[in-house]
């Protein structure tokens, strides 16, 4: 009788050492998944339309490599739609070509172009658009608005360093 009521006991303990261990491995390996990633530093970029005139109201922007950037338009327009566009250096007349013929259902940006590295949704007069990407490497990349006619005057560069 007292055999068996160890060999319970040790299963009893074997068990329940199997379900610590269980546990152990499953806390040793949740405080490693969210420590893993280096923080990236964030920075956040605000530019507005011009009121009723075809202009950002910042013809540069400047942020560090590496970051993680949050870019805010405001449109400050009370009648026109803008967005925002990033493209690759030298690209600026191919994307708003391309935007314009992709159309207003495209927000005027060509479908996976690979020339833009980000870009905005059409942001309608009096809202706010926003956009989170990561910094692409050191560089000047041009912005511009790809609405029919507004990209001649509206750009601008985003500086990377
Ligand atoms: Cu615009």
């Amino acid at each position: 009788m007292t055999k068996i009521t160890s060999r319970r006991e040790f299963l009893k303990l074997g068990g329940l050492s199997l379900v610590g261990v269980a546990i152990a491995a499953c806390g040793g390996a949740a405080p490693a998944a969210t420590s893993a990633p280096a923080a990236k530093s964030a920075v956040t970029l605000e530019i507005a339309s011009k009121g009723e005139e075809l202009l950002y109201d910042k013809d540069t922007l400047t942020a560090p490599a590496g970051s993680s950037i949050t870019l805010k338009l405001k449109n400050n327009s009370s009648a026109l739609q803008h967005n925002w566009v990033l493209v690759k250096a030298g690209k600026s007349d191919t994307v708003a070509a391309d935007g314009l013929a992709a159309g207003e259902a495209a927000n005027y940006v060509k479908e996976k172009d690979a020339n833009v590295i980000a870009h905005l949704a059409i942001v309608k007069p009096g809202e706010t658009g926003t956009i989170t990407f990561d910094a692409p490497a050191p560089g000047s990349y041009p912005y511009i608005c790809t609405f029919p006619g507004h990209y001649v005057l509206m750009k601008g560069t985003l500086i990377i360093k």
